[in-house]
């Protein structure tokens, strides 16, 4: 059976991704429809040796479309899903549009992908940050129960979107032709006020404040870590922090268990677990890093240990990348579940 597939923000950054991996996977597609804003139509994009030409996102641009993958901001998801789920198609949404919302199931392939089956119409892909660390969590919560987290993220610039990644590099260069006076304009949000050189620093904010002195940014790891696993009593406490690296984002998770276990334990289940790779050879210098995984599907961990004080502590680093671990693979993860699940499609 093949699928007509819309791809919704296909000139982005993710977009593009998704295009790529619809590709590598030889997605069984019958239709490949590029949908995006006004600005891009008319633009060509290669599929399978073929050109496609980018066409308008509007509410009449879903007629025969089975899935929808959208990330294109959450105003566009907003304003488009309801008519793509209206016109027929499944919506596997990438942005923090409907991830809270209880009608909405939350999705990592890896950790709850039967959840998907309770859609109505939309599927919400989480925030890059949360689902690398809930791959990484999942097998120390089957054995051992999770009590809290404690987190601080090193994420990269693509995050941000390309116009960032641009900024990093001509900062970049501008510091090093020795100049003092360079544009800043993007980061750490570009709406906000003040901006920061992201080049040779590490800026402490990603996206804005709540009232709680904690980013969206980092409140999007809490809620939606309690989510995915389906526990309200899970402590998470992040520190997300932006670097200059143009792609992959690290972790260093602590992890508190409410059960007891064996580090040997530990990494025997870290390393049986599909789609996460342990890497993690001392002697070798070995270690996960983001210039090193970057293109990759999986997720990686390292630097595996036990808490010096607290026995049912482990701290480790964990590494993917953002772009297509993070978003456009798990999407496309999700969609290849919907091409061989017919009960997602007795729903509609
Ligand atoms: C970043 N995590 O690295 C953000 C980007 O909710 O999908 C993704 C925002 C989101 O800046």
């Amino acid at each position: 059976e093949k699928f007509n597939v819309a791809v919704v923000g296909a000139t982005g950054a993710v977009g593009q991704a998704i295009v790529q991996i619809l590709e590598e996977r030889n997605f069984p597609i019958d239709e490949l429809r590029l949908l995006a804003s006004k600005n891009s139509v008319g633009k060509v994009v290669m599929f399978k040796g073929e050109g496609v030409t980018v066409q308008e996102a509007n509410t009449d641009a879903f007629k025969g479309i089975d899935i929808a993958l959208f990330s294109a901001g959450g105003s566009v998801s907003k304003a488009l899903a309801p008519a793509a789920v209206k016109s027929g198609a499944i919506v596997v949404d990438n942005t923090s549009a409907y991830r809270m919302d209880a009608n909405v199931p939350l999705i990592v392939p890896e950790v709850n992908i039967e959840r998907a089956k309770d859609h109505n119409g939309i599927i919400a892909n989480p925030n890059c940050s949360t689902i690398q660390m809930v791959v990484a969590l999942k097998p120390i919560l089957d054995k051992w129960g999770i009590k809290r987290i404690i987190v601080s993220t090193y994420q990269a610039v693509s995050g941000s979107g390309v116009k960032a990644v641009q900024e990093l590099k001509n900062q970049s260069q501008a510091i090093l032709e020795g100049k003092t006076d360079f544009p800043k304009e993007i980061l750490p949000v570009g709406s906000l006020p003040k901006h920061y050189p992201i080049a040779f620093n590490a800026i402490p904010q990603i996206d804005v404040f709540e009232d709680n002195g904690y980013t969206k940014e980092e409140m999007k790891m809490v809620n939606e870590t309690m989510k995915i696993f389906e526990d309200d009593s899970i402590q998470v406490t992040p520190t997300a922090v932006r670097i200059p690296v143009v792609n992959g984002h690290s972790e260093s998770v602590y992890v508190e268990t409410k059960e007891s276990f064996t580090m040997d334990e530990v990494v025997a289940a870290l390393s049986n677990f599909k789609g996460l790779q342990v890497v993690d050879q001392l002697e070798e210098q070995e270690y996960p890093m983001p210039a090193v995984i970057d293109g990759q599907l999986d997720v990686f961990v390292g630097r595996i240990r036990k808490d010096l004080y607290n026995d049912k502590g482990i701290n480790m680093w964990v590494v993917a990348d953002n772009l297509l671990k993070g978003a456009a693979w798990n999407a496309v993860q999700i969609a290849e579940y919907l091409t061989k699940t017919e009960e997602v499609w007795n729903k509609k």
